[in-house]
């Protein structure tokens, strides 16, 4: 080789180099989403502080979409939409809601990263914080979900989806997308009920310590008694010792919350952000002996 090649041989062969650095650099690295906010409510193979937002699951980034404070505002975010076939439900009769979640070009996104042991979380509650339930609805391969749903009693409800959509790049984006239901007839709004830290359903009793307070990241450490008074044997559920929502009365605004997922003895503990003043409704989800039971609780925020 005479040096002049070697010479273009090496250029080459750093240019190259570069490349695939830079190919690797970028992988490792995509572009900060200007939509990114807020903080992910994640267990498993995740670590970082509570409410930090920008953050990455098994060397996969995962962006936040919409608001920081409150999610499930809205019906479309950060390019994916949630898309419900019926909306309309015949009070106290079992139907089925079907929906899509569509991405920026109208496709059903059919990838999804499983968080808390399922790859989408549907949430249903009327308006007035009543009628909670928590369900995992199934995909068929087009990526229609459905579930049987039964709105018991009528009014406006609301259906949040809880997922996080993986694109075709494999950027992942959680979201909490929500859409009003019907259930037609007289509705009679209940008022919430006063505020507690303690809830009994079906015999067991569910406390918790902590005060939630505007724009903090707070530590809540619920323990719950079986009907002999001690401690229930708490069984694992979606990923952690029990499952957290709350709601904010008025606009229905939905909560981050992050579960921990080792319990503290026999309590187990949830970091809460209340995006501001005002009353929330919080539904813990726990399972003993197979058995998913949910207690709520009204918690004043000032
Ligand atoms: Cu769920």
């Amino acid at each position: 080789m005479d040096p002049a090649t070697l010479r273009l041989a090496l250029t080459v062969g750093g240019l190259v180099l570069a490349v695939l650095l830079g190919f690797g650099l970028g992988r490792l690295n995509p572009p900060p989403n200007p939509t990114r906010t807020g903080s992910l409510p994640v267990t498993g193979e995740h670590s970082h502080a509570p409410g930090v937002g920008a953050h990455s699951h098994g060397g996969v980034t995962v962006t936040q979409g919409g608001d920081a404070g409150a999610a499930g505002l809205s019906i479309s975010s950060a390019g994916y939409t949630l898309a419900p076939s019926t909306v309309e439900f015949a009070p106290g009769r079992a139907g089925e809601l079907r929906f899509q979640i569509r991405d920026e070009r109208r496709r059903a996104v059919t990838r999804f990263a499983a968080v808390h042991d399922k790859p989408l979380h549907l949430v249903v509650v009327r308006r007035d914080l009543t009628g909670y339930q928590h369900l995992h609805p199934t995909m068929a391969a087009d990526g229609t979900w459905s579930v049987p749903l039964t709105l018991a009693e009528p009014g406006a409800w609301r259906a949040y989806a809880d997922f996080t959509a993986v694109a075709d790049d494999g950027r992942q984006t959680a979201l909490i997308l929500g859409a009003d239901l019907a259930a037609p007839g007289g509705y009679t709004p209940r008022p919430l009920p006063a505020p507690a830290t303690s809830a009994t359903v079906d015999g067991f009793t569910v406390g918790y310590a902590g005060t939630p307070a505007v724009g903090q990241s707070v530590p809540l450490r619920f323990r719950v008694t079986g009907p002999d008074g001690a401690a229930a044997p708490l069984e694992p559920y979606l990923g952690a010792y029990g499952h957290l929502v709350a709601l904010r009365e008025g606009d229905l605004g939905y909560l981050h919350v992050h579960p921990e997922p080792v319990r503290d003895g026999d309590a187990v503990t949830f970091w809460l952000t209340a995006p501001g003043p005002g009353r929330y409704r919080m539904f813990l989800d726990f399972q003993v002996g197979g058995v998913v039971r949910t207690a709520a609780f009204t918690v004043p925020v000032a």
